[in-house]
């Protein structure tokens, strides 16, 4: 049987064969996937684990906190604080970063993240996720507290160094760049290591298969409206084919399908989200899968502009997101800048 390539082989031999990588982001990674193989058991457990249900609290979005978003948050704040490789990390379920205690070291990097995403399908026994993205921090950041730290992270896309997520389904994956293409870890629970199972993932720059959540129609802005109804038209309309459609209501089960197949995403603007600026986070929901995306050949913008190269406001910043095929991507964002 070949030699099973681990996680822990493959950052090994990104940092060493190719300098792609440091030690420090190395061990970042590596303690990332372990909570994540933490997160993944718990949700495994689910009522059998008492992590089922609301958790009582609201998070900074407004939203109600699950049990298993507050405890996937905890879970990834106890297994990087102590490492020496990160300086703050920031979170959807925390309203201010948090620093690295006084007791550990300090190291050069940020960490953002949506510790559970997809929550509501959490009860319902459907595919959730966690996302994660790496920026190296600033010299001469200000640390000082957590409300001066949050400048630190107000980086572009283009800035991160690494983005992943781990999708909680019939099995466990990784999926991760360092900016060297994307690889698919897939976790072998006997053995508790994620496996190497797919490296160089491609994404088909055409597609037949669209995601959007189709109950926000009527507000959506013009270039969605023509595109949706494009596709809906099939063969005698103007794409000159049929499509399919998909809507999880989990991005990272969404995004996982067109890793793995091709597919266009959507969260688009519309005019119930238009004070926000959309539904999706920037940080640690857009941002990791737009680098994901191009990594893997596809595009991601907000129908305006290239999701990497917005310059954030803010740590919790929402934007319109349409990623996933090329081409597909191309043309509704030319439909918005026509
Ligand atoms: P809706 C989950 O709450 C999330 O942030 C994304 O994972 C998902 O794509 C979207 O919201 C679902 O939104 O409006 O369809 O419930």
């Amino acid at each position: 049987m070949a030699q099973q390539r681990t996680l822990a082989r493959y950052l090994t031999e990104e940092q060493r064969n190719k300098g792609v990588i440091t030690g420090d982001l190395k061990l970042l990674i590596d303690i990332v996937s372990r909570a994540c193989q933490a997160i993944s058991i718990a949700i495994g457990k689910g009522g059998l684990g008492g992590v089922l249900g609301e958790a009582g609290s609201d998070n900074v979005q407004g939203e109600a906190q699950k049990k298993l978003d507050v405890l996937s948050n905890d879970i990834l704040l106890d297994a990087n604080e102590w490492g020496g490789h990160l300086a703050a990390m920031a979170s959807e379920e925390m309203d201010l970063p948090h620093l690295v205690p006084h007791r550990f070291p300090k190291g050069e990097y940020l960490l953002t993240f949506d510790p559970l995403d997809g929550s509501s399908n959490i009860d319902v026994n459907v595919s959730i996720g966690t996302i994660f993205s790496v920026l190296k921090c600033p010299d001469g950041a200000d640390l000082s507290t957590p409300q001066a730290a949050e400048q630190a992270f107000l980086q572009p896309g283009t800035a991160q160094v690494a983005a992943g997520y781990a999708v909680y389904g019939p099995t466990t994956l990784l999926v991760l760049t360092v900016g060297d293409g994307v690889v698919v870890f897939t976790l072998d629970r006997e053995q508790g290591q994620f496996i190497l199972t797919q490296e160089n993932v491609q994404i088909p720059a055409d597609t037949k298969e669209f995601a959007i959540n189709m109950s926000n129609q009527r507000f959506w802005e013009a270039p969605v409206q023509r595109y949706v109804a494009e596709m809906q038209a099939g063969k005698e309309g103007p794409l000159g084919k049929d499509y399919n459609m998909r809507w999880v209501a989990s991005m990272v089960a969404d995004v996982h399908r067109i890793m793995t197949r091709g597919g266009i995403f959507m969260y688009p603007l519309d005019s119930k989200l238009k004070d926000k600026g959309g539904k999706l986070r920037l940080m640690y929901e857009a941002n990791p899968m737009a680098l994901l995306i191009e990594q893997a050949g596809g595009a991601a913008t907000t129908g305006r502009q290239r999701i990497l190269d917005i310059q954030p406001g803010n740590l919790h910043q929402r934007v319109p997101v349409i990623l996933g095929s090329k081409n597909e991507v191309d043309r509704v964002t030319g439909y918005h800048t026509a």
